[in-house]
């Protein structure tokens, strides 16, 4: 069993989606499936040093219409990518142009309309020459080109996004999880589509692997293992989960996912090479080693731990990732107890370690959770890997219009443009949208 139960609005995103790819493709596909993004709402970068994540599923993700191939070639397509040079569109969709590209084994890149790989013998070095407008097709063509050593065979995919591209949301990994349960579900693999956990780490390798992002594992076990109603607390250690109910409009409260406008890039940030992301977790593993432990949550003495550390800037990492696993076993806590209304203080907390420690934050980020605390928000925090994205703001139902005017108002203060606004609840997690 590979699918979690049908949503509300599950046909009106497959149906379109159906009959575009029957367009494009000239045959129908044999199925649509989907996979959201994430909020994340206390945990972060905790997941690569083995600590705990606590998130949820939005309602919003990437959706994928699929038929299989019997040439072993994977051809991928997406409203959103297709015919648009060097840059991704948010929203909307963007269709395809000409449709009749062609797609046989030796053509890689069909003009306008998408991109064909032969998947055997395809590895990682063949994705380093693709240009940046083909980027976005490293993330499908990593998980087929994994599945396929597991014996999954070609396919044509078409893709569809709600999700903002780059706004923190895990984009990627939704990208990678439509296309890990799609390719299971289209040769019949039950017995990979159905561990679910085994498929999260599948995603989040062909990620390291075909992308060379060194990503943790949270935002690919969000979108496979996350459930409606629920937030996911997990071990990124033992990968054992559990969900933890989270019901906000019960609580009176609004979750606010505020999208900053500024892009988020896990391979960029820190404007280096190899980005900020790489270089938090690479200073994490060398603070770890210095430490004598295996990772960052083994410390169980931060005083300690932090006088046994010369260097500051391994001290702040430290300092972050220790007090980070504390902040989500508290927020689980308060969850169980059904003390929501309490979450606020944990959020800024988690945001004020990430600015200060983590250095992770950005201007329009500190910018969102000052102004959203001045119009009386509970609490708020940015989420992801940080340097651009979305931040998260927690507020009594009753004020969350006047915390989205004051942000608002803050960000033309700035000469800003305005930032999106979107309201989050916990929604499933992926699933087949149809045949149903
Ligand atoms: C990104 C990564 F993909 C995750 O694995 C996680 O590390 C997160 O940043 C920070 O918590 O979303």
């Amino acid at each position: 069993m590979t699918s979690a139960p049908a949503a509300p609005g599950d046909r009106d995103r497959a149906e379109p989606l159906a009959a575009a790819f029957t367009e494009a493709y000239r045959r129908p596909p044999e199925g649509v499936w989907h996979a959201p993004g994430r909020i994340n709402v206390i945990g972060e970068h905790t997941d690569y040093n083995d600590g705990l994540v606590l998130p949820f599923a939005l309602g919003r993700g990437v959706s994928v219409a699929a038929a299989r191939r019997d040439d072993g070639v994977l051809e991928v397509r997406s409203l959103q990518f297709a015919g648009i040079r060097g840059e991704a569109r948010d929203g909307g969709a963007a269709r395809a142009g000409d449709s009749g590209g062609s797609s046989g084994p030796s053509s890689r890149n069909d003009g306008e309309t998408g991109l064909s790989v032969p998947l055997d013998g395809f590895g990682p070095d063949a994705v380093r020459g693709w240009s940046e407008r083909e980027r976005w097709a490293a993330y499908p063509v990593g998980v087929a080109a994994l599945l396929r050593e597991l014996g999954i065979g070609g396919a044509s995919l078409l893709f569809d996004s709600d999700l903002p591209w780059g706004a923190g949301l895990s984009s990627s990994a939704a990208l990678e999880c439509a296309t890990a349960l799609a390719l299971c579900d289209l040769y019949g693999r039950d017995d990979l589509a159905s561990d679910r956990a085994g498929l999260a780490r599948l995603a989040q390798r062909a990620e390291h692997e075909y992308v060379g992002v060194p990503c943790g594992l949270m935002d690919q076990a969000a979108s496979l293992l996350c459930t409606a109603g629920h937030a996911l607390m997990l071990d990124c250690r033992t990968g054992l989960s559990a969900q933890v109910p989270l019901d906000l409009p019960g609580k009176g409260l609004t979750l606010l996912v505020v999208d900053t406008g500024v892009r988020h890039d896990l391979a960029g940030g820190d404007h280096l090479p190899g980005g900020g992301y790489g270089r938090r977790r690479a200073e994490c593993e060398r603070a770890a080693a210095l430490l004598g432990v295996p990772a960052l949550r083994d410390v169980k003495d931060l005083a300690a731990a932090l006088s046994r550390l010369d260097d500051p800037v391994l001290r702040r990492r430290t300092q972050h990732v220790v007090t980070e696993n504390h902040r989500v076993e508290a927020t689980a806590g308060l969850l169980r107890a059904g003390a929501e209304t309490e979450l606020g203080a944990m959020l800024t907390a988690s945001h004020l370690s990430l600015r200060d420690q983590y250095e992770v934050s950005w201007p329009e980020a500190d910018l969102t959770v000052e102004a959203a605390l001045r119009a009386g928000a509970r609490g708020g925090r940015m989420v992801g890997g940080g340097f651009g994205g979305s931040v998260i703001v927690l507020a009594a139902s009753g004020r969350a219009e006047g915390v989205r005017d004051a942000i608002t108002a803050a960000y033309r203060a700035r000469g800003l443009a305005d930032p999106g606004f979107l309201e989050a609840v916990p929604a499933p997690g992926a699933r087949r949208l149809a045949p149903g």
